[in-house]
């Protein structure tokens, strides 16, 4: 028998603490909850229930769309439209908003998501997971429209995500630091594993698509070219690379040993200003590593401070420990 503590006692124990909580948000986190279940267990099947390759259609990004990709999306929208806590949501694998169906109240909560990052990775068993971030619907808003959404990542009351990995895990913060939950698939709860995470502020270990070099910006190469150097280089120390091409598998193995993640400007295409996109992943993850008292940015500017032009604007992201993130803003402000 388990003796930790669920996600839903510690949900509850949060909401307590606040004397006006209604309780809304509280149930649209346990419907977000459920929904990552569904998709962890679809992932989990993969091959068996006929889940894996292609879906034959594009997303609003041009992106090939995986079966996986839109199941996962199905299931966030009819996990969190019924139960009256979402004015709207936001997706990465829809051009629009989707609006709550006339059946269902509407609620105060515009809830925004990718619902499987890493899509590359479905198809070869490597962890891919769910993104998501929370706003709160402007007052006097009954028809959330895109410009509703455009918040800077300051105004986020809650991200998480879920990793569909050897584990299932779930991290959340809603501002008051990061915990993280390990999926009990014998009792079907996420329990409380890893409270109060935070990233140590040193780090030799980079993550970044090495075969984009040719690409960057010279304050990238040269912190890069720095870590390679190793030892007898300026840093005088040797570095250690990781690449998943996974964001949440990235960031929680930032989130537990340090280390920093890097999808900088490149010049490979210069309608986009970086790959990663603001408001379904930047800013979540962004707001989860600041709480855990790492650093976000784009090299120039802080992450969760940009006021986002469009629902699937792309933004650079450098994230991560501490000291080694603010190097490279240094070099940034120095080039
Ligand atoms: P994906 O497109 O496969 O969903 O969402 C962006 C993302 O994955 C990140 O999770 C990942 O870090 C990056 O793209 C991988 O990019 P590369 O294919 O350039 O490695």
């Amino acid at each position: 028998m388990h003796n930790g503590t669920t996600i839903t006692q510690f949900l509850i124990e949060e909401q307590r603490r606040i004397r006006s909580a209604s309780g809304d948000f509280t149930s649209l986190l346990n419907d977000i909850v459920t929904a990552c279940k569904v998709i962890a267990n679809a992932v989990s099947h993969g091959a068996l229930v006929g889940v894996l390759g292609s879906q034959g259609s594009e997303n609003v990004q041009g992106e090939t769309q995986k079966k996986l990709d839109v199941i996962s999306n199905d299931v966030m929208l009819q996990s969190n439209q019924w139960a009256g806590h979402c004015a709207a949501m936001a997706s990465e694998e829809m051009e629009e908003v989707y609006q709550i169906p006339a059946q269902y109240p509407r609620g105060k909560y515009l809830l925004v998501f990718d619902p499987l990052d890493g899509s590359s990775n479905i198809d070869v068993n490597i962890s891919v997971g769910t993104i998501f971030s929370i706003l709160r619907c402007p007052p006097g808003i009954d028809n959330p429209t895109e410009k509703d959404f455009l918040q800077p990542g300051t105004q986020q009351v809650c991200a998480g995500f879920a990793l569909y990995g050897p584990c299932t895990m779930m991290v959340l913060t809603t501002g008051n630091g990061v915990n993280g939950f390990t999926l009990d698939r014998n009792i079907g709860e996420f329990v409380l594993t890893h409270p109060k995470m935070q990233i140590p502020e040193d780090t030799s270990e980079f993550a970044i698509n090495m075969s984009n070099e040719r690409h960057w910006e010279a304050p990238v190469k040269r912190y890069i070219d720095e870590c390679r150097a190793g030892k007898k280089g300026a840093r005088e120390r040797d570095f250690n690379m990781r690449w998943v091409a996974s964001m949440v598998a990235e960031v929680y193995r930032i989130l537990n040993r340090g280390g920093i993640f890097m999808y900088p400007k490149d010049m490979k295409d210069p309608s986009k200003p970086g790959r990663l996109r603001l408001m379904y992943e930047a800013n979540p993850m962004s707001m989860i590593v600041e709480q855990a008292g790492g650093v976000s940015s784009t090299g120039r500017e802080r992450i969760l401070d940009l006021k986002p032009d469009n629902l699937h604007q792309r933004v650079p992201v450098i994230l991560g420990s501490r000291n080694e993130v603010e190097r490279v803003v240094k070099y940034h402000k120095e080039s």
